[in-house]
Parts: structure tokens; C-alpha cells; sequence
């Protein structure tokens, strides 16, 4: 037997945030292809829509009118996940003396009540100005938004944890192409973070050390997986990557959260998502569709922990595969054995860090 090939023989990788597997059979990204075949699609959306709720002066569907916006623009979901006004839910007291039913019921239909408020927030006013097409200030102002509403939730609420994400692209069930994102904001902390808080403290535990700056320190030994950077963030195809073109961002120090920031780490933020999500539109000459999101220390701890063991970073997750409609489905072996992929996570942060970093729509 020849030398063990890890751009040729299956193997699985273990993700130390997810306490996952994933499979990864690389002999089957050599599979025949026939290529991209659709042409590039230039965006065409108007910068106005009279019809889309999230422009300046739009009424929404509850009948509330937007303002006439001239930056960024939030506003409470209008059909929010949770709610800060419900009643109270306790679980029923099981005693010694209940019946097999009811102590079943207690083992195994657990049930915790969930409170929080849910926020849509426009990056901009324009209809068609996505992440990529907008200019670093105001990639800069979407940070600063980001910044406000999560010390605004970290003042006026009790709530544990924000997250924001962006679900961008109808294949990613995006309901409105207006450049947007959420932050939904709960009394528990979601279990994709709450499962990583967790890994990080097993770590620091047997290590004395953080997960994500000793895994950042070993990808700086060797740039495989770097897909760029700057003196605040590195964006790197991680190891463990699920998705063909998932990447993390990373930020260099570490930082719990957005509130730890310097203005210059913040400018730099608003610089690895500019510079990404160019190349991502430019991979497949389309408007990249993906859902990102923040992991961030929460807002209110229970255990003093949580905070310091926070290192903050955001995920990407985008579907496509091979072209701007051929993307990869989560199905089948995936659903019910573990995640796999065939491209490599070296070979697909080979293809975006050699993906243009002008936008395919304004080149000449
Ligand atoms: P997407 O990011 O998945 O497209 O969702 C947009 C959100 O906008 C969605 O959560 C909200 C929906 O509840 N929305 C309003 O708050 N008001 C409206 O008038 C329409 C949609
Ligand atoms: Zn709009």
C-alpha cells in the first residue's frame, strides 16, 4: 500500500466545535464535470422597490410605514420566532408517588418556555446594494449596528444570547432580496452555540488554552486552508468544513465579543466580509447565496465562564457546489449517517483565494 493521500482517499475529520464527524471521499470530486454553463448574472434589481417592504418609506405588511432611512434601519420582526410577552411555563412537578405516564412524560417530552425578541435589520437603503457591492464605510456602519443592538439587548433586556445571522439568496429560503439580516434574541442559548461554548471549556480545561487561538496559531503554520486576511481577522476553509465553501472568520485576538472590539478591529471586520463575499459573487459569477451568522460570547452569563471562554467568530454556510444553480443538498447518508464531501476543504480554499477580489460586475 502507497502513503496515505488526504487529496485522494476517503477519511473523516473531527470538528472540535461540533464534537462532529464529517466524511470526506476526495476521489469522488475527480468524478466527469462538465463545467459552469450558465452565463453570468448580472444584478438586476432597481435600487428602489415600491413593493418590497424593507425600502425607505415602505409600509410594511402589518400596515407600519419604514421611515425614510438613510443608513442602516431596524425594526422588531413583524411575525417574531419569540416574544418577550407570553406567560410564564413550569413544568409539572413529578413526585415519587406520580404515575409511569407522567414520569415518562417528564423524561421524555421536556419542554422549556421561550422568551426573547426577534429584529430585522436593512444594511441599507438601496434594494439591490448586497454585502459585496457596498463600499467599506458601509460594511463599517452594519458593524456598528451590529455593535449597538447587541449592547442595547446586553442593557435593557435579560436575555442570555443574540444571534445574528443573514440569510442571503431565495435558495436559502431568503423571503426578500432587500439586503438584510436578523438577530433573534432568547432567553437560552441556542444549542450550535451553546454545544461550542461547551467544547471550548473542555478545552481549556484539559489544554489551558483557547480552542480557536490554538487552532488559528496551527492553520498560520501552513496557509492551505487561508483564504485572506488582515492584521485583525484571518477567513480560512476550516478543516472540518461541512459545506463546499463554508469558511470562518476568525479574529486574531481574542475577543468575546463585538462590545471588545477597537474601532480598527471593526473597521477590519467590515474589510474580510467586503473582500469574502466578492469573492464568493465572483466564484460563480452569481449573487453568492449563503447564511451566515456571529458566534459571540452571550449577552448575560449563567456561569462567570462564559465570557472569557468566548473567542468571536462567523460562520458562512453556503450551498452551492459547482455552479451558480448546481448546489449540494444535506440529504440521504447525510441525514441519517454524517455530513460528507467530496471536494477538499485545501481544494476549495484554493478556488476562493484565487477568485478575483474586484466583483465580477464592475470589472472591465
Ligand atoms: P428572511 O431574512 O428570511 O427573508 O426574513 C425576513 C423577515 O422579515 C422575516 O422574519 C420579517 C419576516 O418575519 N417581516 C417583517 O417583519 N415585516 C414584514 O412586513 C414582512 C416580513
Ligand atoms: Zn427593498
Amino acid at each position: 500500500m502507497s502513503d496515505f493521500d488526504f487529496s485522494n482517499n476517503s477519511h473523516r475529520r473531527y470538528n472540535p466545535l461540533t464534537d462532529e464527524w464529517i466524511l470526506v471521499s476526495p476521489h469522488r470530486a475527480q468524478r466527469p464535470w462538465l463545467g459552469q454553463q450558465e452565463p453570468p448574472s448580472a444584478p438586476s434589481l432597481p435600487d428602489y422597490d415600491p413593493a418590497c417592504y424593507l425600502c425607505p418609506s415602505n409600509t410594511r405588511a402589518t400596515g407600519e410605514r419604514n421611515p425614510a432611512y438613510d443608513t442602516t434601519f431596524v425594526f422588531v420582526n413583524d411575525y417574531s420566532a419569540v416574544k418577550t410577552d407570553q406567560p410564564d411555563y413550569y413544568p409539572p412537578t413529578v413526585t415519587d408517588a406520580a404515575d409511569d405516564t407522567a414520569k415518562l412524560r417528564a423524561r421524555l417530552l421536556k419542554v422549556q418556555g421561550a422568551r426573547g425578541s426577534c429584529f430585522v435589520l436593512c444594511f441599507s437603503p438601496k434594494h439591490n446594494l448586497t454585502l459585496p457591492l457596498m463600499s467599506p464605510a458601509e460594511i463599517e456602519a452594519v458593524v456598528a449596528t451590529w455593535t449597538a443592538l447587541y449592547q442595547q439587548l446586553q442593557r435593557e433586556t435579560k436575555f442570555r444570547f443574540v444571534q445574528i445571522f443573514e440569510n442571503k439568496g431565495a435558495s436559502m429560503g431568503c423571503s426578500n432580496p432587500h439586503p438584510h439580516c436578523q438577530a433573534w434574541c432568547t432567553d437560552a442559548i441556542p444549542s450550535e452555540p451553546a454545544q461550542e461554548l461547551i467544547s471550548l471549556r473542555n478545552y481549556a480545561a484539559t489544554n489551558h488554552a483557547c480552542l480557536l487561538c490554538d487552532y488559528l496559531s496551527l492553520e498560520l503554520t501552513d496557509p492551505a486552508r487561508v483564504v485572506l486576511s488582515n492584521s485583525s481577522f484571518v477567513v480560512l476553509v476550516p478543516f472540518w468544513a461541512i459545506w463546499p465553501f463554508e469558511t470562518l472568520v476568525l479574529a486574531r485576538e481574542h475577543r468575546p465579543s463585538l462590545n471588545e472590539f477597537t474601532a480598527a478591529e471593526k473597521t477590519d471586520l467590515a474589510d474580510v466580509i467586503r473582500r469574502l463575499t466578492i469573492k464568493y459573487d465572483n466564484l460563480f459569477s452569481t449573487s453568492f447565496p449563503y447564511s451566515m451568522g456571529l458566534h459571540q460570547a452571550p449577552i448575560h452569563s449563567e456561569h462567570d465562564d462564559e465570557v472569557t471562554l468566548s473567542h468571536f467568530h462567523m460562520h458562512y454556510y453556503p450551498p452551492l457546489l459547482r455552479s451558480a444553480t448546481v448546489r449540494k443538498f444535506l440529504v440521504g447518508y447525510e441525514m441519517l449517517g454524517e455530513a460528507q464531501r467530496d471536494l477538499t476543504p485545501e481544494q476549495a480554499a484554493e478556488r476562493i483565494r484565487a477568485a478575483a477580489e474586484v466583483h465580477y460586475s464592475v470589472q472591465p
